[in-house]
């Protein structure tokens, strides 16, 4: 049993599972990954050993259990890394810190709406919130990326939990279509070619479990 375990749930369909594992891998951070399949008759009996809110993800290191992505991304930030997993500056800190809290706590259309789903790839139109909260998102990456992009090709130059966080939302705009601006569409597109998210997609899309399942939750 390895020292660190990420415990997840489908990757077709679950978006925060996403954010820690992607944290890891481009930190190359050596972990054990549990898969638990979401939405199945057993699940919570599977979960339950690992999982205080019985939903994924879930990280375990030595005595320490960590649950709720944003939380599992600050934990491994501060223990794993010495803090690298934000920007450096304080005040770009302190801008990654809240699109990452907006992105975690806000956006209900979005969620309810254009779920990730990496088998699927066809236009669904948004309702009018959806288009309201698209170009929230939109405001943000573009500000970031004018703002703070200039060494690199993320939300803050070098990759960070930011990026980790606005991850499966890209995923989830190319899935379903979204309409975006330049800048904004640039950085999907950086965020979608990264070899990780790439192996994330393709695992994502050889999983067994029916379509059925996501449209049958909010997840
Ligand atoms: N706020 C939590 C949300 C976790 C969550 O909703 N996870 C979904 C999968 S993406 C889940 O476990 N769903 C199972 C269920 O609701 O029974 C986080 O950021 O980790």
């Amino acid at each position: 049993m390895k020292d660190i375990r990420l415990v997840i749930g489908n990757k077709n369909y679950s978006s925060w599972s996403m954010c820690p594992w992607l944290l890891l891998k481009m930190f190359d951070v050596d972990f054990e990954e549990i898969q638990i399949a979401l939405f199945q008759d057993n699940t919570a009996e599977k979960l339950g050993p690992y999982s205080p809110s019985l939903k994924v993800p879930v990280l375990l290191h030595q005595d320490t259990t960590v649950w709720d992505s944003l939380a599992i991304c600050e934990y491994i930030s501060e223990s794993l890394l010495a803090g690298a997993g934000w920007p450096t500056s304080s005040k770009r800190r302190a801008n990654a810190r809240s699109v990452s809290a907006e992105i975690h706590s806000e956006f209900v259309a979005l969620k309810k709406e254009w779920p990730l789903n990496c088998k699927a790839s066809y236009r669904l139109n948004p309702s009018n919130d959806l288009k309201n909260e698209i170009a929230r998102i939109d405001a943000i990456w573009s500000c970031c990326r004018r703002r703070f992009g200039e060494n690199g090709n993320y939300l803050y130059g070098r990759f960070s939990i930011a990026d980790c966080m606005f991850t499966p939302v890209a995923a989830c705009f190319e899935t379903y279509g979204a309409e975006l601006s330049k800048d904004a569409n640039t950085y999907m597109k950086n965020l979608l070619d990264n070899p990780f998210v790439q192996q994330w997609i393709s695992l994502g899309r050889k999983e067994k479990e029916p379509l059925s399942i996501v449209y049958a939750s909010s997840a």
